[in-house]
C-alpha cells in the first residue's frame, strides 16, 4: 500500500519490481490504516480508512483488478484475518463485524491469476524445482513423475 497514491501494489518477491497496482482507494487525505489479507486462491482483501463515516473493506484478484467493496465504518479498528475453511472476518466498531466465504483455491491455477493456462503448467514445473511443497500434487510425500501426471489431471477436470 502507497500512502502517497492510496493505490496498492503487487511486488516481485526477487526483484522488487511493481508487477500490478491498483486504481487509487479513498482518494484523499484521510488516514487510511491499511491492513490487508490473502486467500489462498490469490485473492487479496484490503481495508481502510478511520472515522465512523469513512472505511472500505475493497476484494482485488491477484492482478489488483477490483472485485468488490463494501463501506465499513471505522475498519481501521480490526484487520481483516482468514481463518479455518477460508472464512474471513473483518470488524470495525461496536457489533460491526462481518464474516465471508473466500473462494475455494484451485490447484490447477498454480500462479493463482484465475486463469488456467500454459502459464500454470511453468509454474507447475518451477515449484517442482525448487522442491516446492505444492508441487506433491498426489501428497506421498515424495516429488517425481506421478506428480506431474497428477497435476495434468487436476488441470484437464478443471476449476469449479
Ligand atoms: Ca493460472
Ligand atoms: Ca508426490
Amino acid at each position: 500500500m502507497i500512502k502517497s497514491t492510496n493505490v496498492v501494489q503487487r511486488l516481485d518477491p526477487e526483484t522488487g519490481a511493481i508487477l500490478n497496482s491498483s486504481a487509487p482507494i479513498l482518494p484523499g487525505s484521510l488516514s487510511l490504516i491499511p491492513r490487508m489479507a490473502s486467500d489462498a486462491a490469490g485473492h487479496v482483501y484490503v481495508s481502510a480508512g478511520s472515522s465512523t463515516s469513512n472505511g472500505r473493506f475493497y476484494c482485488f484478484n491477484a492482478d489488483l483488478t477490483p472485485i468488490w467493496d463494501v463501506v465499513v465504518p471505522s475498519v481501521n479498528i480490526g484487520a481483516p484475518c482468514i481463518g479455518q475453511g477460508g472464512i474471513l472476518v473483518i470488524a470495525g466498531v461496536g457489533t460491526n463485524v462481518r464474516a465471508y466465504k473466500t473462494s475455494a483455491p484451485c490447484y490447477a491455477d498454480c500462479n493463482g491469476d484465475g486463469a488456467r493456462n500454459l502459464s500454470d503448467f511453468g509454474c507447475f514445473q518451477t515449484k517442482f524445482a525448487l522442491g516446492d511443497p505444492y508441487a506433491d500434487c498426489n501428497g506421498d510425500g515424495v516429488l517425481n513423475l506421478s506428480d506431474f501426471g497428477c497435476f495434468q489431471t487436476k488441470f484437464a477436470l478443471g476449476c469449479p
